[in-house]
């Protein structure tokens, strides 16, 4: 919870990771890269912002030490800057998990100890206060990297290739490294008109330029980001692609932390850096037990419930106390050490299984403070897990209280009239919010009690759902399904199985991989009113499929459930874990809401799973919706693990609580180079001398491509509240904007090849009815503003495919301008059924490059102008015909050829009006027509008429014997000299 004050940034996370050993100069170089960040930052900011206070969170595997303060509400989990070694041995780069978009704040910068004291790795990152400002634009600000690994190189022209970089004014050299010490200047490919692979751009040491922080922090003359001005809007970058050809420093402009900020006129003072300890996990259950809670059983699923989170899921080591209210309050147990499983079971048996009287939440709160207060000299730290059914309008009365109380409260609203301020409790403490309905089928309050682990960070302990589901099922009727038991997990599992009616438990059967077989008798039942019967696996659960069965012996139909949670197999192989989370927690109508899931093992991103997210109103109806990976809609970027989807099905207002399913069947988890990350440099030219960094260290694929075989996971995300739904709502949601539209140059024609995912009827779910395309020279005309006036393009038998499906759309560019290397952009959106209009898309670059003719001697030569126009499909204007000389794309003359034939093909007779006049209108296609060899004025083009097959013959006899030595290469020289080029 970063605040700003007055241009400082206050209250900085920083927490280091319970696996990283002790080391004290991983403390002190934080000390230092803030201050030198913080002085970096005012500057670059001019005079804006800087850094106030930051908070270390030192692990409580470290020693105590006296000058560590407590923490209070700071976790690892919720910590902005985590250090932690990475999951493979290699891999120092600092890097940023974005997932929100340009504009978006991101979720935690990641630092490996080895940066933090590692100073060799100045050479290759910059200093690390430079390299903490990068990353901090990246957290803050949602800006994107301004180098691209992936697209290296953008060109400019023939044969001119440029590095993508920002701002094209920092100087360097282009070198190819052959061997240790040796190198050449690189080469540019004339297939692809960009360097050759391996090519590497060494800046130079010393230079001018000061801009960008987003690419090279590292060169000593970089000290702003770059702006309006200096912006090269040409690179192949992620900001481009995100921020639509904005800026760095415009985007930042445009934060709300712009708005809220003025220059400083005096030196702002250095960073107060304060350390603090993690501790002991303490934590009370703070239960209601008001009148209301005997309804709907939710007594009964309170115990089912509280009883999974004593005996299952909190961490051995932890303190746990519990405190009972309804008008009043009680304590139930006094702090307890979970040391043992009698201790589990000791506290399971204090719950409450009576409800009566009113319901003072503050009552109950102040009581759980007391518990702890009984141990420790204060709450700093501690957690409060409160449960409530029932409207109370004074929780206010002890929001100081919460607020000055240091510790978090996690709330848990149960029911539909659980107090609206509720969640304010958790809010102001950064706690989790839950809610969970009467509906059975949800399994919702075992979900919210599943999902309190510790945030320590420390996930060896740390339990995981694998399964939670419910059914309603018909008297004598079976309720089948299967858990993946992975190997990243199995100790401490528990098979756990619920129902509503009847004082006998279900006929159960489970069988594990290897066929072993557990029936009722193998479980442990509790016959009272709880109606549970739980399993333990002793030891590590056998990895694989385990088939479960339970039969209603019933006489009439109740839910059955079931749920799984294990701890990881081993402290050495970290676990597959889902963190499900929105990009708000309060919503109003009609804005949508964007559900996420990140799927991890250690920190490579896990890919290729199923997701489904389940998200269910006050009343218990469900939505499901699958998330996605792939880079569209809501999702920014591809195989990040980050699954995303837009969420619009709003059916009322109140509370909705939202649990993702996971699947994955035989992915391997991979790693995926992560974005927003500082840029790795090879090396500085130096007074003229190269001078080479040691290599990148690259993980091998066998390292990466550790399989994993299928796992299953639930998750809760927590709840989030909508307002403003109206009683009967009407279409108002658009189709999202596409983000991933690219254009490249049809390579055999003289076409634009577009490309794209299809957005949907709200956002990215349903189907849109049509599409708009526009097209410019200059990609700001493409934004929202301009969009409209836009040239357009004839989209004319496109049809619209479902969200998500990957669609294209050759555009045939009748009376195009194109001079060598320049550059067209393109933009579309796609309107829905009821006229909702969705945002233009990313505007996508294709740059048409012509390459110089090979000398053959029968094809038309750099010189030969005449010809070359006249057969250059590309090249539709007189004012190019003299440049045309060398800009045909007809290398080969079965190409020129066939361009000379083409009834497409304009001829130096046309002069076109608009430099980029698409055949979307009459007049398009009436000038095009008149160029025509026949005159026709009928548009349609492609129909070869009688005119044009005399043409081919005469052009066939001309030409004839090249066209025969050469029909075979000429696909290949085609595809060589002529250069489609992406944006992207
Ligand atoms: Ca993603
Ligand atoms: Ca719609």
């Amino acid at each position: 919870m970063v605040k700003l004050n007055n241009g400082g940034f206050e209250d900085i996370v920083i927490a280091i990771n319970p696996a990283v050993a002790e080391d004290n100069k991983i403390v002190n170089n934080i000390k230092d890269m803030i201050k030198e960040a913080s002085a970096y930052l005012f500057s670059a900011t001019e005079q804006r912002f800087y850094f106030k206070s930051v908070k270390v969170v030192i692990p409580l595997t470290w020693a105590a030490k006296p000058e560590y303060d407590r923490v209070t509400i700071e976790s690892y989990d919720k910590a902005d800057v985590i250090v932690a070694k990475p999951y493979l041995k290699y891999g120092d780069d600092p890097y940023t998990l974005q997932y929100g978009g340009c504009g978006k704040q991101g979720r935690y910068i990641h630092f490996t100890p080895n940066f933090l004291t590692n100073d060799s790795l100045h050479a290759v990152y910059g200093s690390r206060g430079r390299v903490f400002v990068h990353e901090w634009a990246h957290l803050r600000w949602g800006v994107f990297d301004e180098y691209n690994n992936d697209a290296p190189f953008y060109t400019t022209g023939i044969k001119q290739a440029e590095a993508t970089r920002c701002s094209a004014g920092v100087t360097g050299q282009y070198i190819f490294p052959i061997s240790p010490g040796k190198t050449r200047k690189c080469k540019v490919e004339s297939r692809t008109q960009l360097y050759e692979a391996g090519c590497q751009f060494i800046p130079d040491k010393t230079q001018t330029a000061q801009a960008s922080i987003m690419y090279m922090q590292s060169l000593s003359s970089v000290t702003q980001f770059c702006n309006e001005s200096n912006h090269n809007m040409k690179a192949t970058n992620m900001q481009n692609k995100l921020c639509n050809y904005r800026s760095t420093w415009e985007v930042i402009t445009n934060s709300s932390d712009f708005d809220n900020s003025a220059p400083i006129t005096v030196p702002p003072p250095d960073p107060t850096i304060s350390l603090l300890q993690a501790q002991d996990r303490v934590l009370c259950l703070v239960l209601d037990v008001s009148g209301s809670m005997a309804s709907s059983n939710r007594i009964t699923r309170l115990k089912q419930a509280a009883e999974i989170f004593l005996l299952q899921i909190i961490e051995a080591g932890s303190w746990v106390g519990i405190v009972t209210f309804n008008h009043v309050a009680q304590i139930e147990s006094d702090l307890r050490l979970i040391s043992n499983d009698s201790v589990r079971q000791t506290l399971t048996a204090l719950l409450p299984t009576t409800a009566n009287g009113g319901t003072t939440i503050c009552a109950g709160v102040r009581t759980g403070f007391q518990v702890i207060l009984k141990k420790y000299p204060n709450t700093k730290g501690c957690e409060i897990v409160l449960l409530t059914d029932g409207e109370d309008g004074g929780i206010s009365y002890c929001f100081d209280e919460v607020r000055n109380s240091g510790s978090i409260i996690h709330t848990i609203a149960l029911g539909p009239n659980a107090a609206k301020d509720l969640e304010t409790l958790a809010n102001m403490t950064g706690g989790l919010k839950f809610s969970a309905t009467d509906s059975l089928d949800s399994n919702g309050l075992i979900d919210a009690f599943s999902g309190i682990s510790s945030e320590s960070g420390n996930i060896s302990q740390r339990s995981i759902q694998l399964e939670s589901k419910s059914h309603s099922v018909g008297s004598g009727r079976w309720f089948d399904g299967t858990v993946t038991i992975d190997k990243t997990v199995g100790n401490d599992t528990f098979f756990v199985v619920t129902w509503n009616t009847s004082i006998y438990p279900p006929g159960i059967l489970l069988i594990d991989p290897k066929g072993k077989k557990y029936t009722h008798n193998n479980f442990v039942i509790d016959n009272t009113n709880v109606r549970t019967a739980r399993l333990n696996i002793s030891g590590t659960a056998e990895v694989g499929d385990w088939e479960y069965s339970f039969q209603n012996t019933h006489s009439t139909e109740q839910i059955i459930s079931i749920t799984v949670t294990s701890r990881p197999a081993s402290v050495s192989v970290p676990p597959v874990l889902v963190k499900p989370y929105m990009n708000q927690d309060t919503n109003k109508y009609p804005n949508a809401m964007v559900i996420y899931a990140e799927i991890s093992q250690g920190f490579l991103p896990v890919i290729g799973a199923n997701v489904t997210a389940i998200v269910e109103d006050e009343k218990g109806k469900t939505e499901e919706l699958e998330l996605y990976d792939y880079g569209s809609g809501a999702d920014i970027l591809m195989y990040d693990g980050i699954y995303s989807r837009y969420f619009t099905s709003f059916t009322q207002n109140g509370r909705y609580n939202l649990k993702v399913r996971v699947q994955g069947k035989d992915k391997n988890v991979r790693l995926v180079r992560r974005q927003s990350q500082a840029l790795y440099i090879p090396g500085f030219v130096e007074n003229g001398v190269i001078k080479m960094n040691s290599p990148r260290p690259e993980a091998t694929e066998d390292e990466i491509q550790a399989n994993l075989g299928s796992f299953s996971r639930v998750a809760s995300g927590g709840s989030f509240v909508v307002s403003g739904v109206p009683s009967n709502p009407t279409d108002v949601f658009p189709p999202c904007q596409i983000t991933d539209l690219e254009v490249e140059l049809a390579a055999d024609d003289d076409e634009f090849l577009l490309s794209w995912t299809a957005p949907g009827n709200d956002y990215d779910v349903g189907q849109a009815e049509r599409y708009e395309i526009k097209m410019s020279e200059n990609p700001l005309e493409l934004r929202d503003a301009s969009f409209d006036s836009a040239t357009s393009v004839n989209t004319t038998g496109l049809t619209v495919e479902v969200a998500g499906v990957k669609q294209s759309f050759q555009y045939k560019s009748e009376n195009l301008t194109k001079e060598n290397g320049s550059s067209i952009y393109f933009a579309i959106r796609a309107i829905d059924g009821s006229n909702n209009a969705g945002k233009p898309s990313n505007a996508a670059r294709a740059v048409v490059v012509f390459s110089t003719l090979p000398a053959t001697p029968t094809s038309s030569t750099g010189t030969s102008t005449l010809l070359s126009t006249a057969i250059s499909p590309n090249n539709t204007t007189t004012a190019h015909t003299t440049s045309s000389a060398i800009s045909p794309n007809n290398t080969t003359t079965a190409h020129t050829t066939s361009s000379a034939i083409s009834p497409n093909n304009t001829t130096t007779a046309h002069t076109t009006s608009s430099a980029i006049s698409p055949n979307n209108t009459t007049t398009a296609h009436t000038t095009s027509s008149n160029v025509k060899p026949t005159g026709a004025n009928d548009p349609e083009i492609s129909v070869i008429n009688d005119t044009t097959k005399i043409v081919i013959i005469v052009c066939a006899s001309v030409i004839i014997i090249c066209v025969i030595v050469s029909i075979t290469i000429c696909v290949v020289h085609k595809r060589r000299n002529r250069s489609p080029q992406t944006g992207m």
